[in-house]
């Protein structure tokens, strides 16, 4: 029997009863998917799987998407770090944002772990959005916001790795999201912006921008609407990337290895694009007068 055992008020839960390594019929499907709207991110753990099994464990959930970032045509992502300072990880974010649409949901598991240190954290966005000022809420449900994927990839070449810029630039041209996107299974609002993705503000001055960013961004800061998850080798966390942002803690020296697949929700529940207020998207944005206005 699969339960559920909340890690704080707000946000992530412990789930016990079920092996990963083994199919699941459809009503254990629905019972996480069920588990994983209400709790936002979940943890599986003592889970030795294999790569293959992780696969297959997180296509019952939706397609493979590949990160655009990741040419090794794998559905498994392994992030092998043991500098972790500045890799892109260690700002709250949510994955993968400047895609049109950007994955529903990330399953990671924990293959290699440091001594100490090197733990996860996870924000509520349902929560960031409810905690600002009506007036604000109101603002921010007709905003939209331009997501790109320069400033992440050009962390990770600083960092050393070898990536083409110029190539995954026109591959992937900046694309605009709802600065509030209204989930698709549960109808809530979630703040819709982090700071590793979006570059500003549709149809406000830069001077706007500059003032009005960092009021968004920084609503994820607050510790009420987060959990922070101490890994061990053989945790699965899944969460639903919609309404959630995450931040990878960046206080290790030894090697950390995890591996992690993404996955699209089905078509027939959400297309992936996403919605906000009114079911806007990107293309309803105010683009001419975008240009026009961020002096
Ligand atoms: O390393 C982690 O704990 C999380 C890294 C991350 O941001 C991700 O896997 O999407
Ligand atoms: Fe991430």
């Amino acid at each position: 029997m699969i339960e559920f055992h909340p890690m704080t008020r707000n946000i992530g839960a412990e789930v016990t009863g079920v092996e990963l390594r083994e199919p699941l019929d459809a009503e254990q499907i629905q019972r996480i998917r069920d588990g994983l709207l209400e709790h936002l991110v979940l943890f599986f753990r003592d889970q030795e799987i294999t790569d293959e099994q992780h696969v297959v464990f997180a296509k019952q959930f939706g397609t493979a998407n590949l990160p655009p970032m990741d040419t090794s045509g794998s559905p498994v992502h392994v992030l092998d770090q043991t500098d972790p300072k500045g890799e892109g990880g260690d700002q709250w974010h949510s994955d993968n944002t400047f895609m049109t649409r950007p994955p529903m949901g990330s399953l990671l598991r924990a293959v290699l772990l440091p001594g100490v240190g090197g733990d996860t954290l996870w924000a509520n966005m349902y929560l960031a959005y409810d905690s600002l000022a009506p007036w604000l809420q109101r603002l921010a449900d007709e905003l939209y916001a331009e997501h790109d994927l320069t400033m992440s990839v050009t962390k990770a070449i600083d960092k050393g790795h070898r990536i083409d810029l110029r190539e995954l630039q026109e591959k992937n041209p900046p694309v605009v999201h709802p600065v509030v996107r209204v989930h698709p299974e549960t109808g809530r609002k979630a703040l819709y912006v982090n700071r590793s993705s979006v570059t500003r503000l549709i149809g406000l001055s830069r001077r706007e921008n500059e003032a009005l960013l960092p009021l968004l961004f920084d609503a994820v800061r607050d510790p009420q609407f987060q959990v922070r998850l101490k890994w061990r080798v053989g945790t699965l966390a899944f969460w639903d990337n919609r309404p959630t942002q995450h931040y990878a803690v960046a206080d290790y020296t030894q090697r950390r290895k995890m591996h992690r697949v993404t996955v699209n929700c089905p078509d027939a529940v959400d297309d992936g694009v996403p919605k906000g207020v009114d079911g806007v998207t990107g293309h309803d944005a105010p683009a001419e007068a975008a240009a026009a206005r961020y002096l």
